[in-house]
C-alpha cells in the first residue's frame, strides 16, 4: 500500500477500485496521465470485497465476468461456471499481480467531499482519513451497489440476537449452522443467502414482499476441457459485447428473437423448454424482445416460469406464494436472479415463509420479528438482504459540491439528469462510469465498465490532445438524454414493477428509469454520433 502523504496533485482522481475504476486506472495510466484510485476498502474488487455473505456469487458466467484484457484472461480460469465471491477476489488479485494496479491505489481511503475551484479549474478532494488531493478531473466509479439500504424498522436496538446487512457482512464470516435465522428480502442477494441458510439453519424464516422470478443457474464445476472450451473464440466473444443489448456474448437474436408472432403455442413451449434446460439468463435475455413491451407475450413467459417452479414445490400454499397464479408484475422487468436449490429449501420442514403483504412487520423485539398477526418470529440472526440505494447512492453519499455551491445530492433530488450517463450539468470535469443513465444495471458490469470506460478515456485524451481544460454537459443535453430514456421506458412494461431499475426500491427516491434501457449497441451509437459532431452536448471552455 502507498504511504499516505498529506496532499497530492493528480491529473485524474478515480473513486472506487471495482471493475470500472480499475479499468480507468489501467487505461489512463497507459496514456501517461497521472492518476490514482481512492478506495474505501482495504483491497480491490469493489462489491466483491463487501459482499462476502454465505452464497455470494456472480450471476454472470465466468468468461464474461472478467476484463477482456488478454494478459489477464490468458492465464486465468474460474473453477465454477458462476464464480463465488472469494474466487472473484482471487481474480482481482491476479489482475493486480499482472498489472500492478495497487501501486496507484490508496486503500482504506473513503472520499467524503469534493469541491470544484473555478479559478484553478481543479477539484479539491478530501477523505474520511484526513487525506486530501487536487485533481483536474474526478472520475467516479462507485458502482451501482455501494450504499446499502437498511429499512427503518422500529425496535432493532432491542433485538438480543445479531443482525447483519449482507453488504456489511463480517469478513471473518458468520456461522449460520444450528441458528434461528430470519432473512428479510428476496432479491438476488436474498435468494443466495436463503439457499445457503435453509439447509444448515435450525429454523429459517423468510420475510418476502415480492417473489423473485428466479431461474435455474445450472452451476457446474469446470474441468480442464471445460476451461479450454470456454476460451475458444474468446476474443470474438468479448468483441460481441458491444453488439448485444445487455453486453453479453449472446442476446435474443441467438434465441427467440424479436417477436413471438408466427410461432405456434407449441413451438414457443418447445423453445422455452430448451432455454430452461440451458438455464442462466437464457430464459430472460434470450426471450422474445416483446416480453418488455407486450403483455400478452410477457404472460406466456411468466406462465411457463410459474409452472416450472411449481413443479418443484410440494406445498400448494407455498407454491402460490413463491410462484403466484397471477404475476405480481410482468416477467423480466425486475432483476431476475439465478438459483441453485432455492425452491427446494421451501419444501423443508424448518423453513417458514412470511408474506409481508398479508402480515407486515410491526416491529423488532428482543426475541425476533413481530408481525401484524401478533406472532413473534424468534431469531438468533436477522439478515437484511434489503439491497442498496442502487446506482446513485454511492455518488450522492459523497458531499460533492459544484462552483455554485450546489451538492450533487440536491441536484438529483428530483431525479437524475446526466448526459450520456457520464456527466451532469454544473459539475465541470466530473465524469462517472457505470452509474445512472448508462447501461450499468441493465448490462453486464465488466462490459459496461470497459465500453463506457473507453469512451471516458477517449474524451479525456481528446481534451489533453487539444489543450482543453474544462468540460461540462449542457443542461439541454442532460435533459434530452433523460427524455430519451423516459420516453423509451414509457413504451415498456418496466414501470409496472417496483424495482431498483425504476429507482422505486428506496422510499422517497424519485421514480425514473435509472439505467440506459435501449441497449449497449444503441448507447455506443450515441457516443459515435456525439463524437462525430465534435462532442456535441458537451461544452468545453
Ligand atoms: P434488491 O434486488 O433491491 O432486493 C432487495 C429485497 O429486499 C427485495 O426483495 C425487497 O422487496 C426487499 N426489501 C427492501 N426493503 C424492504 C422492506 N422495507 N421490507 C421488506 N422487504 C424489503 O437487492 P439485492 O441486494 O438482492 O440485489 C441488488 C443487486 O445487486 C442485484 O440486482 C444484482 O445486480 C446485484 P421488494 O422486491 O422491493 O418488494
Amino acid at each position: 500500500m502507498n504511504e499516505i502523504t498529506p496532499h497530492e496533485n493528480l491529473d485524474i482522481l478515480v473513486v472506487g477500485a471495482g471493475f470500472s475504476g480499475l479499468y480507468q486506472l489501467y487505461r489512463l495510466r497507459q496514456l501517461g496521465f497521472k492518476v490514482k484510485i481512492y478506495e474505501s476498502a482495504p483491497e480491490l474488487g469493489g462489491v466483491w470485497y463487501w459482499n462476502c455473505y454465505p452464497g455470494a456469487r456472480c450471476d454472470t458466467y465466468g468468461p464474461m465476468y472478467q476484463f477482456s484484457i488478454e494478459e489477464l484472461w490468458r492465464d486465468w480460469d474460474f473453477d465454477e461456471l458462476y464464480p463465488s465471491w472469494d474466487k472473484i477476489r482471487e481474480y482481482f488479485q491476479h489482475a493486480d499481480h499482472k498489472l500492478g494496479l495497487s501501486a496507484d491505489i490508496r486503500f482504506n481511503t473513503r472520499v467524503s467531499a469534493a469541491r470544484f475551484d473555478e479559478t484553478q479549474c481543479r477539484w479539491s478532494i478530501s477523505t474520511e482519513n484526513g487525506h486530501s488531493a487536487s485533481a483536474q478531473f474526478l472520475v467516479l466509479c462507485t458502482g451501482i451497489g455501494s450504499k446499502p439500504h437498511r429499512p427503518e424498522i422500529p425496535g432493532l436496538d432491542d433485538f438480543a440476537g445479531r443482525s447483519f446487512h449482507t453488504a456489511q457482512w463480517p469478513q471473518k464470516g458468520v456461522d449460520l449452522g444450528g441458528q434461528r435465522i430470519g432473512v428479510l428480502g428476496t432479491g438476488a442477494t436474498g435468494v443466495q443467502v436463503i439457499q445457503e441458510a435453509g439447509p444448515v439453519a435450525a429454523h429459517l424464516t423468510v420475510f418476502q414482499r415480492t417473489p423473485n422470478m428466479a431461474l435455474p443457474m445450472r452451476q457446474r464445476r469446470l474441468d480442464e476441457a471445460d476451461k479450454r472450451a470456454l476460451k475458444v473464440n474468446i476474443k470474438e466473444k468479448y468483441a460481441r459485447r458491444a453488439h448485444t443489448r445487455a453486453g453479453y456474448d449472446f442476446d435474443s437474436r441467438d434465441y427467440a428473437g424479436e417477436s413471438a408472432a408466427g410461432y405456434t403455442p407449441q413451438e414457443i413451449q418447445q423453445m422455452y423448454e430448451a432455454y430452461w434446460e440451458e438455464g442462466g439468463f437464457i430464459p430472460w435475455l434470450g426471450n422474445f424482445d416483446e416480453i418488455y413491451t407486450d403483455e400478452r407475450v410477457n404472460r406466456i413467459a411468466y406462465d411457463f416460469w410459474r409452472d416450472k417452479v411449481r413443479q418443484r414445490l410440494t406445498n400448494p400454499a407455498m407454491a402460490e406464494k413463491l410462484a403466484p397464479t397471477i404475476p405480481p408484475h410482468p416477467y423480466g422487468v425486475k432483476r431476475i436472479s439465478l438459483e441453485q436449490r432455492y425452491y427446494e429449501v421451501f419444501n423443508q420442514a424448518n423453513v417458514t415463509l412470511v408474506d409481508l403483504h398479508e402480515t407486515p412487520i410491526e416491529r423488532i423485539t428482543r426475541e425476533g420479528v413481530l408481525t401484524r398477526d401478533g406472532r413473534v418470529h424468534e431469531l438468533d440472526i436477522l439478515v437484511f438482504a434489503t439491497g442498496f440505494d442502487m446506482v446513485t447512492g454511492g455518488l450522492t453519499a459523497m458531499d460533492i459540491q459544484n462552483p455554485a455551491g450546489m451538492t450533487l445530492r440536491s441536484q438529483w433530488r428530483e431525479g437524475v439528469n446526466a448526459f450520456m450517463g457520464s456527466m451532469t450539468h454544473g459539475f465541470p470535469n466530473m465524469l462517472f462510469v457505470y452509474g445512472p443513465l448508462a447501461p450499468s444495471g441493465l448490462s453486464n458490469g465488466p462490459s459496461c465498465s470497459e465500453l463506457q470506460g473507453d469512451e471516458i478515456v477517449a474524451l479525456l485524451k481528446h481534451m489533453r490532445d487539444r489543450g482543453l481544460q474544462r468540460i461540462e454537459s449542457s443542461a439541454q443535453a442532460d435533459e434530452a438524454w433523460r427524455k430519451r430514456i423516459d420516453d423509451f421506458a414509457a413504451g415498456t412494461l418496466f414501470g409496472r414493477a417496483e424495482s431498483w431499475y425504476m429507482a422505486t426500491n428506496i422510499p422517497g427516491k424519485a421514480a425514473q428509469m435509472i439505467n440506459y434501457p435501449i441497449g449497449m449497441p444503441d448507447y455506443l451509437e450515441q457516443w459515435r454520433r456525439v463524437k462525430a459532431e465534435g462532442y456535441d452536448g458537451f461544452v468545453f471552455n
